[in-house]
């Protein structure tokens, strides 16, 4: 028995199971099916074999989980918002802020394109939450250099809408992925949208996932978050949570409410804050039944 590997992909009932310098096809044991536990890419697992086969026989307890795509265990998600074309959407941003905080994800932010337009807005908007930001554009070997260590063994994964730059991204921290770059769809304004599985590609020093899917979502179903647990998913509000004048403050717009007051003292930025009313508007009138 080995201990301890991870699955980078599951093709068609199989799994490629890192273990060690190797990569092993397995099959799932079938116990898993009935707990309807099955294996997903970033699963720390263990495999056994009897000769001829080798099957998964454990999956270790998981850090976080995404149902679609199906991927565990992510503990980097490097959200990649470009300057101009497309330009920043904050409340999408603030979204998947809002989920890899709600997940125990970490988050650093890279805003590309510097070389075209400002990055000050966003710079300054995430860096005042409390977030990493890394500028890249042109001349950016340190932004770079410093990015690639934050990611250094860790499992990570690029999300950011189609155009901002993640395939350009890396390129330049992996030079041998040579990823196709290009073409925005100009009709839609964005990518096309294609259902594919999560692969966990091996860079030696780090884990990154092509995870498809992660840029158009919302805070229901397996990201569900809610509307109470969503000020702690904007991780500048939590100094203030418990100050408000009213215990159960929504933070929407009561009297005596510290985050609003934070707000007016220029502490939280005025898009962050938007952002969590509108999610707060949206969280609330989700039913039970529509989970
Ligand atoms: N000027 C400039 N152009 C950039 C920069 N980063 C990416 N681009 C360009 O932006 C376009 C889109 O880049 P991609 O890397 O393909 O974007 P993507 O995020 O992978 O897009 P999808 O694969 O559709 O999700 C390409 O033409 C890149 O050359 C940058 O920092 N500066
Ligand atoms: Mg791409
Ligand atoms: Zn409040």
């Amino acid at each position: 028995m080995r201990e301890n590997n991870i699955i980078l992909k599951s093709v068609g009932g199989f799994y490629y199971v890192k273990s060690g310098d190797e990569i092993i096809e397995c099959k799932a044991k079938g116990k898993f099916r009935n707990l309807s536990l099955s294996p997903v890419a970033g699963d720390i697992v263990d495999i056994e074999s009897d000769g001829s086969t080798t099957v998964i026989s454990k999956i270790h307890e998981r850090k976080n989980k995404f149902i679609r795509p199906p991927f565990a265990n992510l503990e980097l998600m490097i959200l990649v918002v470009s300057t101009v074309e497309p330009a920043p959407n904050y409340l999408v941003i603030d979204k998947m802020c809002a989920i890899a905080r709600h997940k125990n994800v970490d988050v650093a932010i890279v805003v590309t394109k510097s070389d075209v337009a400002e990055v000050q807005q966003v710079y300054e908007t995430y860096t005042k939450a409390g977030y990493t930001v890394f500028c890249t554009g042109n001349d950016d070997i340190q932004q770079l250099a410093e990015l690639k260590k934050l990611m250094s063994g860790k499992i990570c994964a690029f999300s950011g809408n189609s155009g901002v730059g993640k395939s350009t991204l890396l390129n330049k921290l992996f030079p041998n992925l040579r990823l196709e770059t290009g073409r925005i769809s100009k009709k839609l304004g964005r990518g096309k949208h294609t259902t594919r599985q999560v692969e966990i590609f091996d860079m030696g020093d780090c884990m990154v996932a092509d995870t498809p899917g992660f840029s158009s979502v919302e805070l229901d179903y397996d990201n569900y978050i809610s509307k109470n647990d969503l000020q702690y998913a904007f991780i500048e509000f939590e100094q203030y949570i418990g100050n408000c004048k009213f215990s159960d403050c929504s933070h929407t717009g009561e009297i005596g409410c510290a985050v609003k007051a934070a707000l007016r003292e220029g502490e939280i930025a005025e898009s962050r804050y938007e952002s969590y009313c509108a999610l707060y508007e949206r969280q609330k009138n989700i039913k039970d039944w529509e989970l």
